[in-house]
């Protein structure tokens, strides 16, 4: 009987289903004491030490489950002030108690509801005070340190928050995109606690993304694991809503919903648990593309997920929204095999860079932002010996300041480095062109005298005569001129060419050679002669003798060829 009992007892402590229990905590409840401020010493007007503070100090990496380990009793008590006595007149300051707490604590008091926020590595909150110490004021007698019980609320900080119904994907996706391995199955609320995970991109820039557990329709009401866990997407700077393209059905009892009814759901959720959240960006993952007549299932609703006004049409009654999502992105992907993955990426990347460049009021790509930095990574870098060559490289071929800072500029950007240009001749001197100023009062011509001025007449074809072999050419050349029949006569008649009077010209006859050698002969004499007259004699006389010998030589070859001829 006993045994049965027990057995019993056994079996109705047993959970139902183990692995919805969570060791992860976001909320705790924590009472904080000053310490107790020491007494005073009356005989000796000694003071007591003042009691011990209780801080909350927001530290990286550090979990509601670690406050709770070190507090099991959940209280937070800090230390006494040390008693006046005769061998420490003054006493000790009380030992502060400083509880460290994650990054995003929101610190909540019963009565004045929330106080602080500790959203920074090391920011610090005085939750209670140490009591003062005893002196002559208040009798010689310590004062007792504050108590107060605070809620600790922690609200993960993440850059992304991925919100879905369950099983659409968001865990498998997680671990497609980041250094995470959360656990993955096929039944609803695998996901049980929210985990945030960071994406790696190339240029070592990290976002991180928090994947929560899956929402379901009237979470509102508590359904399934209700609202709780939508408050870590209120620090969020991304909302990522995820749908499965066949839609979602929680059981059988439950109606089916395809995957634009989802989105309307998950909006309705959102807009019931805090509207601001709809201001938020967003982009929607329609996920499990790889499935068999997936693309036709995307199709149907495609149009309405960038315009979800114009799908209100098609959304029954009970999912209406009354504020709708602004869709940054729709990207279709198969987290299952790793396709488009990389387009999340990027997308989200975009879209949380425009935000917050719009957030700056700065245009996007940034032309005010000085160079490099979060908007302006440099594409590549430059070593310090590489830069420092081009430095000196830049001295030695004296460039002007325009050109090192061009060159400076590349540098900095990490592009690759301008190459000189030769100067187009109309760009650099087209101010010294002439410029064709068009005449004033052009008539056109018409088609006719533009016939008649011959601009369409076709060139007769001349054929090109061969020419004379030059060595005959300078014969017949030296024949005309001489008078002296030097060229050989190949028993053709020659035909005489006369120019008719009216051209100016007489018939040719050839001069007589020996009276012109006689003239230039007498010339020559009559210069040397006037040179000789002048002192200049000297420096012409041998060559003119010369030119005269040679002279006279022609003139007696002519007179021995003419009595020849006589001869005959
Ligand atoms: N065919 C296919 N199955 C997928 C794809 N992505 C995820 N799944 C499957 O869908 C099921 C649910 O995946 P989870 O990643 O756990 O879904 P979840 O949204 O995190 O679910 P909860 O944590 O319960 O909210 C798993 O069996 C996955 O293998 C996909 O792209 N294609
Ligand atoms: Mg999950």
């Amino acid at each position: 009987m006993v045994f049965t009992q027990s057995y019993l007892l056994k079996s109705v402590k047993k959970p139902i289903r183990n692995y919805l229990r969570s060791r992860f905590l976001d909320t705790l409840r924590l009472t904080t004491k000053g310490g107790h401020g020491g007494n005073g010493l009356p005989k000796y007007g000694g003071v007591g030490g003042q009691g011990g503070a209780v801080y909350f100090v927001a530290k990286e990496g550090k979990s509601l489950r670690d406050v709770v380990t070190k507090y099991p009793n959940k209280r937070a008590v800090a230390g006494n002030g040390e008693e006046s006595s005769k061998a420490r007149i003054l006493g000790r300051r009380g030992t502060d108690q400083k509880v460290e707490v994650p990054v995003g604590i929101r610190v909540l008091d019963d009565e004045a509801g929330s106080i602080t926020e500790l959203d920074e590595e090391g920011k610090t909150y005085l939750a209670s005070g140490g009591g003062s110490g005893g002196c002559s004021g208040n009798s010689f007698l310590g004062k007792p340190g504050q108590l107060r019980t605070l809620t600790l609320d922690l609200k993960l900080i993440a850059d992304v928050g991925l919100v879905g119904f369950p099983n659409a994907g968001k865990s498998t996706l997680v671990k497609a995109i980041s250094n995470a391995s959360p656990k993955i199955a096929s039944y609803p609320f695998t996901t049980i606690r929210p985990q945030i995970a960071t994406i790696e991109y190339e240029d070592y820039r990290q976002i991180t993304i928090a994947d929560l557990p899956g929402l379901i329709e009237g979470a509102h009401a508590n359904f399934g694991m209700g609202h709780k866990f939508l408050k870590h997407v209120e620090r969020t700077r991304l909302l990522l809503i995820m749908v499965d393209v066949f839609g979602f059905q929680l059981s059988q009892q439950h109606r089916k919903r395809n995957c634009l009814e989802t989105v309307y759901a998950l909006n309705k959720e959102l807009e019931l648990y805090d509207p601001t959240l709809l201001d938020k960006p967003c982009a929607l993952i329609i996920n499990k593309m790889d499935k068999e007549g997936a693309v036709d299932e995307i199709c149907k609703y495609e149009r309405y997920f960038h315009s979800l006004q114009d799908g209100l049409k098609m959304c029954p009654e009970e999912l209406i929204p009354s504020k709708l999502l602004t869709i940054d992105a729709v990207v279709p992907i198969s987290a299952k095999s790793m396709k488009e993955i990389e387009k999340v990426k990027h997308e989200v990347r975009t879209i949380l860079d425009l935000k917050a460049a719009e957030k700056l009021h700065m245009d996007w790509p940034s032309t005010r932002v000085a160079q490099g930095g979060l908007f302006h990574a440099p594409k590549a870098r430059y070593t310090k010996e590489t830069q420092d060559l081009i430095k000196v490289l830049m001295e030695e071929a004296k460039l002007t300041i325009l050109q090192r800072n061009k060159i400076n500029y590349h540098l900095r950007n990490g592009e690759p480095l301008p190459v000189p240009k030769e100067p187009k001749f109309e760009q650099e001197y087209s101010n010294f062109l002439p410029v064709a100023i068009p005449r004033k009062n052009i008539k056109k011509r018409s088609l006719h005298t533009i016939i008649e001025s011959g601009a369409f007449d076709v060139e007769k074809y001349v054929p090109h005569k061969p020419k004379e072999p030059i060595e005959k050419v300078k014969l017949k050349l030296q024949e005309q001129m001489s008078g002296i029949k030097m060229f050989p006569d190949d028993g053709r008649r020659r035909r005489r060419v006369l120019r008719s009077k009216s051209e100016g010209c007489m018939d040719y006859v050839p001069p007589d050679r020996a009276s012109e050698l006689l003239e230039e002969i007498n010339e020559r004499v009559q210069w040397l002669e006037e040179m000789e007259a002048l002192g200049e004699g000297k420096k012409h006389r041998a060559t003119i003798q010369l030119q005269i010998a040679e002279k006279l030589n022609e003139l007696k070859r002519l007179d021995r060829a003419k009595s020849q001829e006589n001869e005959i």
